[in-house]
């Protein structure tokens, strides 16, 4: 992190240099790093799963804000997906009502609780 905000810095320096002859309408660039806001629905981070209330059999979106890879286990089903530093993975939520206690094949002090709703 320090460090793309030291690149950021050197990019901001040089851009009065190159910015005169700069067309001013071509595109925005995408940011790579700097923005990092992903809407995911459940999101994993500082090792602690948000709490998601989903429709039976919908599907979802999990990303993981850690750098640490996690698993997102669902107690009582097949699903146990794994979710890379930084990955979004779309996981299909239990196709019963109920609550669903979450866990982290990794890192066994990881709990949350999914909500399936009718
Ligand atoms: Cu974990």
């Amino acid at each position: 992190m320090k460090r793309s905000i030291v690149l950021l810095a050197a990019v901001l320096a040089l851009t009065p240099v190159t910015a005169g002859c700069a067309s001013t309408t071509g595109t925005p660039q995408p940011s790579t790093s700097a923005s990092k806001s992903v809407a995911a629905d459940l999101t994993i981070e500082n090792f602690t799963f948000s709490s998601l209330s989903v429709k039976a059999g919908a599907t979802f979106t999990v990303h993981n804000s850690d750098s640490a890879d996690h698993t997102l286990n669902i107690a009582g089903t097949n699903t146990d997906a794994q979710v890379n530093a930084g990955a979004t993975v779309t996981v299909t939520a239990p196709s019963k009502a109920g609550s669903y206690n979450l866990s982290c094949d990794f890192h066994k002090t990881m709990h949350g609780v999914l909500v399936v709703t009718n």
